[in-house]
C-alpha cells in the first residue's frame, strides 16, 4: 500500500438525475456501505445552472459540455459526503470506467448504465476536487466551526 492509500479521506459522491428517476438512490448507498465507508452527509440537491458549470469547468470547451450542463440541472442530484481509508480512488473503482460500457461488472456504472451522457454517478477524482465539491453541495451553509463540530463525536 501507498501511503495516501492508508489515510482517512473524504469523498464527493453525487447520485445524477437518472440515477435518482430511475430509483437508483438506495442500491448506489448500499455499495458504500458495504464496502465499508461512513455517510458523513448528504443533500437532495437540484444544482444550479452556475455550479453546474463551475464542477465541469475543465470540459467547457468539449463538444458535449452544452448536453453534460442541460443533464445534471435536469432535476435532483443526491450529494453525499463519504469517509474512509483511500476512499477517493476506492470510490472511483465502485463506480467504474466513465463510458458505462467500458465498465467492469460489477461496478455501479458496469451493472446500471449503457451511456457515457447517462453515466447515474460522479465521484470525485482528488481529496482536494472532493473538499471543494463537498463545501459546494452537501456542507453548503455550514461554516468551519460548524464543520468542525459535525460528525458523530460526542458534544
Ligand atoms: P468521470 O470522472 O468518470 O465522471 O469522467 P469525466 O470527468 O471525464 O467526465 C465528466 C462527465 O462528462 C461524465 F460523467 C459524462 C460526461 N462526458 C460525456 O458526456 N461525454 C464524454 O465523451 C466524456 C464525458
Amino acid at each position: 500500500l501507498v501511503a495516501s492509500m492508508e489515510e482517512v479521506e473524504e469523498t464527493y459522491v453525487m447520485v445524477k438525475p437518472d440515477g435518482v428517476q430511475r430509483g437508483l438512490v438506495g442500491d448506489i448507498i448500499s455499495r458504500f456501505e458495504k464496502k465499508g465507508f461512513l455517510l458523513k452527509g448528504l443533500k437532495l440537491f437540484q444544482c444550479p445552472k452556475e455550479l453546474a458549470e463551475e464542477h465541469y469547468k475543465e470540459l467547457k470547451d468539449k463538444s458535449f459540455y452544452p448536453k453534460l450542463i442541460k443533464y445534471i440541472t435536469s432535476g435532483p442530484v443526491v450529494c453525499m459526503a463519504w469517509e474512509g481509508i483511500g476512499v477517493v480512488a476506492s470510490a472511483r473503482k465502485l463506480i467504474g470506467a466513465t463510458n458505462p460500457l467500458q465498465a467492469d461488472p460489477g461496478t455501479i456504472r458496469g451493472d446500471l448504465a449503457v451511456q457515457t451522457g447517462r453515466n447515474v454517478v460522479h465521484g470525485s477524482d482528488s481529496p482536494d476536487n472532493g473538499h471543494r465539491e463537498i463545501a459546494g453541495t452537501v456542507r453548503d451553509g455550514f461554516d468551519a466551526a460548524t464543520e468542525a463540530s459535525d460528525g458523530f463525536d460526542a458534544a
